[in-house]
């Protein structure tokens, strides 16, 4: 248990008319009785005047007390619902200093409700996910890990491996006793099919990872073609310059878009050809790097040229009359003709690139490097020629994947994950 109480803003910056204040730590109920005259029942929102020290009203407003260890941090804690104006919260936040409480940190409030035992790492990091996330799919991905999807996937894994440790342990404490002969091929078999699990959950394409972050489509193509053109379109608004000079875009230009529920960042790149101009060149450059490291490339030509290569192929200008080659989409910028089709196209390539349709995605490269380590330990234990090395790879197993849950030894990650936290959360 924490001594300090803590107290923060829960609710976004800037007047509101209503805004959070939230509590919580040992001194709750004394500061709650303070600061309200008479106590509110518990977990029931209720009607109170606020007064400081000197009996000078602060504000008027919903109180809720919210006694441990049923609460969000597990300790005692309260909420107020005070009018979001500068002047109220800063008055009761003073009235609350001057009562002992002091400001929280960033992510303080859930780095408490993780210590207390209320949730785990993976459900922490999705309150932080909830909080970021801009589309419905990233909100149904964190939702589902804020439930525990991950926490109790990595959970059992880390329980299967404590029995396999328990068992390699007693073929290495009896070895000449009667153990029946199974047990060591129960030992080998249960290790395979655990590799065999999580090697499936590593190649997972960064599906959950990449909803997470975001998608990135670069839009490439020869100049003049209309990739600025076709990127304004999608995006509904003028990003990039449109010119009849070819090589007006030498900078890769990214824009937001929302395609398939998924957040794509779109990238209108300068058009590739050989050039002597020393600027348009490194914008070529540059787009051939950025179309590389892209999770999709929309590859546009005009209607009547060649196909190229790239996983969604465009043909614009197709007012002019020329032919679409097949497999590729017919599209008009200036008219807007095809790209619904278009749209619905790379809507269908960000879901089908961040679908979790099966089992939960991993959602973090934190989560990934420490699988990595826990699936290589678990092929050493497979090829270790004497019990005590494998027993001791699967103590390290389990030690990885007990660094995801933060079931052990996390002390040192807890800092980096909560400071990225809104504070109030
Ligand atoms: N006729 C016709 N002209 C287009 C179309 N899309 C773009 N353009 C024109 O083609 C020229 C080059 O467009 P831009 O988007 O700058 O091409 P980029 O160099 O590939 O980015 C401009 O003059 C545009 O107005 C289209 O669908 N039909
Ligand atoms: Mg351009």
């Amino acid at each position: 248990m924490h001594a300090d109480t803590i107290f923060a803003v829960a609710s976004g910056a800037g007047q509101a008319a209503i805004a959070v204040m939230r509590l919580s730590g040992p001194a709750s109920r004394d500061l709650l009785g303070a600061l309200c005259g008479r106590m509110p029942p518990p977990r029931r929102a209720s009607f109170r005047r606020l007064r400081d020290s000197d009996g000078a009203e602060l504000d008027q407003g919903m109180v809720v007390w919210l006694p441990g260890p049923g609460s969000y941090t597990g300790e005692d804690a309260a909420e107020f619902y005070l009018h979001g104006g500068r002047a109220v919260l800063s008055g009761v936040a003073d009235a609350l200093v001057a009562l002992g409480a002091r400001p929280a940190e960033p992510g303080e409030f859930t780095r408490r409700a993780y210590l207390n035992g209320r949730m785990d790492l993976t459900a922490a990091e999705a309150v932080h996910d909830l909080i970021a996330a801009e589309t419905e799919a990233q909100r149904r991905q964190a939702l589902r890990q804020l439930d525990g999807a991950l926490g109790t996937l990595y959970g059992g894994w880390a329980d299967r491996l404590r029995l396999l440790l328990a068992q390699q342990e007693a073929l290495i404490d009896f070895p000449d006793e009667d153990l029946p002969p199974e047990v060591e091929a129960q030992v080998v078999a249960e290790l395979a099919a655990l590799h065999g699990e999580v090697t499936a959950h590593l190649d997972d394409g960064h599906r959950g990872e990449r909803l997470r972050e975001g998608l990135v489509f670069a839009v490439t193509g020869r100049p003049n073609v209309g990739k600025s053109s076709l990127v304004n379109a999608l995006a509904e608004r003028d990003v990039a310059i449109v010119s009849a000079i070819p090589g007006t875009t030498r900078d890769a230009l990214e824009t937001r878009v929302v395609l398939g529920g998924v957040p794509v960042t779109l990238v209108d790149t300068a058009g590739l050809r050989e050039t002597t101009d020393e600027i348009e060149a490194e914008g070529v450059r540059r787009a051939r790097a950025r179309a590389a490291a892209a999770d999709l490339v929309v590859a546009v030509i005009e209607a009547g040229d060649e196909a190229s290569d790239g996983d969604v192929l465009a043909a614009n200008k197709v007012d002019l009359g020329g032919g679409v080659p097949d497999g590729a989409l017919g599209v008009c910028a200036l008219t807007g003709a095809g790209l619904d089709a278009l749209r619905t196209r790379l809507a269908e390539a960000a879901r089908a690139l961040t679908d979790s349709a099966g089992p939960p995605p991993l959602t973090q490269a934190r989560h990934r490097a420490a699988l990595q380590e826990a699936v290589a330990r678990l092929a050493g234990a497979q090829v270790a020629d004497l019990p005590e090395l494998r027993a001791e790879d699967l103590r390290l197993a389990l030690r990885a994947l007990g660094r995801i849950t933060g079931s052990v030894g996390v002390e040192d990650i807890l800092d980096t994950l909560f400071a990225r936290f809104c504070i109030g959360k």
